[in-house]
């Protein structure tokens, strides 16, 4: 799992800091150059997101997503993505390659404009650019100024144009290097360690990702990423889906090992002036909804209009089929939209000139003028298609049919219960070790499993303000599970007390008991367990709790380095490496194992110390992997599983499941 940085809050450029010494060599816009990517390198995080792996797999992204708007615009058919040795990354394309021509305004090639002025991307792309998304709308200048080193090769008109850049600075002009037929642009960047000082190295499986995403919803669009690092052991995979986002959601159900209760996947599609909206649809025969959401081929994993049009509108279809052919019968609740999506798959792609993308995170499309069209295309569309293919509209519908009648008994159960339920009480879980402060917002909850860890945590913490639940009891498979199974959870149910909210649509965030919610395991592999189950959980049951940002991953050290009196704590192989050559020669190191080992002073030290320790703040990204994990790990398939393991046996030593 791959976590969110805990960052600082964005800050805006602060002019004054900025260089105001003029080179007499420089004439004003050549300033204004200087200005713009030292700006990128002072804050990368305000261009990029972060300077830690996300940041650094974005500086990839930001290069192929140019060729994918060139693919777009209708001028490129193939994305080659290579990673070299020594983490440099290529990306080459058949569009019809930057511009070399001087641009008016600066004197410059224009290619050599679109790397060293910032946002400059747009100024030249006319139509072709109507629908240009990325993540922070900053381009190629961002990582050429991001860059060790940065070189483009552009052919045009014949020739093979080339220039080089170092950290954002002109090394070599632009050149003819050679002829040619063809068209393209190929960039070769090494991101720079001054500015990734965590970490330079790519992750072929998060790269792999995002581009066969990008190819799913591209429909025809072919991306190939290489992994050359190691010569011996090269690794090259092929992107390209005719079948565009169908064959993602197919993609989707087979790789969780979901069986589908009908063949064909719906898929529907809408243009309307300069906005367009796309849905594929499938339904499997388990409980849990997948929607996966973009705009402009940005995720957006907080959702938004689109997906507030898409969900209004599939719960309109399912009552008024319903009604139409009478298949709601005396008794029966009209459908809820928890219940019109059990079992289903969908994916939504609008593009839009000028998206909004709004929240902390930017993760929620913004623009209201995209419910309309979405809920009306799907609306008018997918009844249609229910009333021309009745078998299909049949068995979806007795589906949700099901869905409701369940989620109706357990209510009426609940209710005819003589003595209300633990869960509606305000009672307290027995095992929690509460805080003195009750306002919410200056209190933290560390979840932590196993009684010897949740022994030295209550006894270290600062018992004000942290209160400590430690877990226990048989683990509930939610693959499997309607809200009311999970209510009855002997290992959930002390979460959902502690917390106060409720569950799934009675969740109420005012009630929220603490503004954070730390979950504290080991780092092994029942540690991944138990946090995959509890954010799997969150992510289905609490959702809310993590848009809010409210859900925390401790991260305890994994040694102890000590000489004489002295000692220091290591939070990864590397910094313990760092630490042992600082103190020089013998040192003590000591390994834990899992934090039972600590004892209440150390664990507060080292983890909960609200000054000193690091939390990871868990992201929707974060939650929806782990949901993908969990069913692949928890479903019926054998085979999405084994292949799953063997993805990862690498990383882990004993999985038992
Ligand atoms: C603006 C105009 C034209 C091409 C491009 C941009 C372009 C940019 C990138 C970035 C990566 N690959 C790219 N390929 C093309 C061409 C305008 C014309 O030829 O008329």
């Amino acid at each position: 799992m791959e976590y969110e940085e805990k960052r600082q809050p964005a800050e805006e450029p602060d002019e004054e800091q900025m260089d105001t010494a003029v080179d007499e060599e420089y004439g004003a816009d050549q300033i204004q150059v200087l200005k713009g990517l030292e700006a990128v390198r002072k804050r990368p995080g305000m261009y990029i997101g972060s300077t830690g792996p996300r940041g650094l797999h974005h500086l990839v992204y930001e290069i192929v997503d140019n060729s994918v708007d060139e693919a777009l615009a209708g001028y490129c058919t193939h994305i080659e993505v290579e990673i070299l040795p020594d983490n440099v990354v290529s990306v080459r394309d058949n569009g019809r390659g930057i511009p070399v021509d001087i641009n008016e305004e600066e004197g410059l090639p224009a290619v050599t404009v679109v790397l060293t002025v910032l946002h400059a991307g747009g100024k030249f792309g006319g139509s072709g650019y109507k629908v240009s998304g990325g993540l922070h709308g900053v381009g190629s200048s961002v990582v050429n100024a991001l860059s060790e080193w940065f070189e483009i090769e552009v052919s045009r008109q014949g020739h093979i144009y080339r220039q080089r850049f170092a950290r954002g600075d002109v090394e070599t002009d632009l050149e003819i290097v050679g002829d040619t037929e063809g068209t393209g642009t190929f960039i070769k960047f090494k991101a720079d360690p001054e500015i990734f000082t965590e970490t330079t190295e790519y992750d072929y499986d998060v790269l792999a990702r995002r581009l066969r995403e990008q190819a799913f919803l591209n429909a025809g669009l072919s991306i190939t990423l290489t992994d050359r690092r190691d010569e011996n052991d090269v690794q090259s995979e092929n992107f390209c889906y005719e079948g565009g986002i169908r064959s993602f959601v197919d993609y989707i159900n087979t790789s969780r090992g979901l069986t589908p209760v009908h063949d064909d996947i719906m898929h529907f599609t809408t243009v309307q002036g300069d906005k367009s909206a796309e849905v594929a649809i499938s339904y499997n025969d388990g409980y849990n909804e997948i929607i996966l959401s973009f705009a402009n081929d940005v995720r957006t994993v907080d959702g938004g209009t689109h997906e507030q049009g898409f969900k209004t509108a599939l719960t309109r279809v399912f009552n008024d089929y319903g009604k139409k052919f009478n298949l709601l019968k005396d008794g029966d609740k009209k459908l809820s939209g928890e219940d019109v999506r059990e079992g289903l798959t969908a994916v939504i792609s609008v593009k839009l000139t000028e998206a909004q993308f709004e929240g902390q995170t930017k993760g929620k499309l913004g623009n209201t003028e995209i419910t309309g069209l979405v809920s009306k295309m799907l609306y008018d569309k997918m009844m249609t298609y229910f009333e021309e293919n009745p078998s299909v509209a049949k068995a979806i519908f007795n589906k949700a049919l099901d869905a409701s009648r369940a989620r109706e008994a357990a209510r009426k159960a609940r209710d005819n219960a003589r003595r209300k339920s633990a869960l509606e009480s305000n009672a307290l879980p027995g095992k929690l070790a509460d805080c003195t402060d009750k306002n919410p917002e200056n209190t933290e909850i560390y979840i932590v499993e196993g009684d010897s860890a949740g022994g030295s945590a209550k006894e270290g913490r600062d018992r004000n303000i942290q209160a400590i639940l430690p877990l226990w009891g048989k683990m509930l498979n939610v693959e499997k599970a309607r809200v009311d199974k999970v209510i009855g959870n002997d290992k959930l149910t002390p979460v959902i007390m502690a917390l106060g909210t409720g569950i799934g649509d009675d969740f109420d965030i005012t009630k929220l008991r603490y503004h954070k919610v730390v979950i504290m395991a080991d780092a092994d592999v029942d540690g991944a367990h138990i946090r995959t189950l509890l954010l799997t959980f969150f992510f289905r049951y609490m959702r809310p709790l993590i848009e809010h940002g409210y859900v925390y991953i401790a991260q305890p050290p994994l040694y102890k380095i000590s000489k004489g009196k002295k000692h220091v704590y290591a939070f990864s192989d590397e910094e313990r490496d760092r630490e042992i050559e600082e103190m020089g020669g013998s040192c003590d190191i000591q390994r834990y194992k899992g934090l039972g080992e600590m004892d209440p002073q150390q664990l507060w030290e080292t983890t909960m110390d609200p000054n000193y320790r690091t939390m990871l703040r868990v992201t929707m990204e974060d939650a929806m992997e782990a949901d993908e994990t969990f069913s692949i790990l928890m479903g019926d398939k054998v085979e999405p599983r084994r292949l799953f393991i063997e993805k990862n046996a690498k990383y882990v030593e004993n999985l038992d499941i």
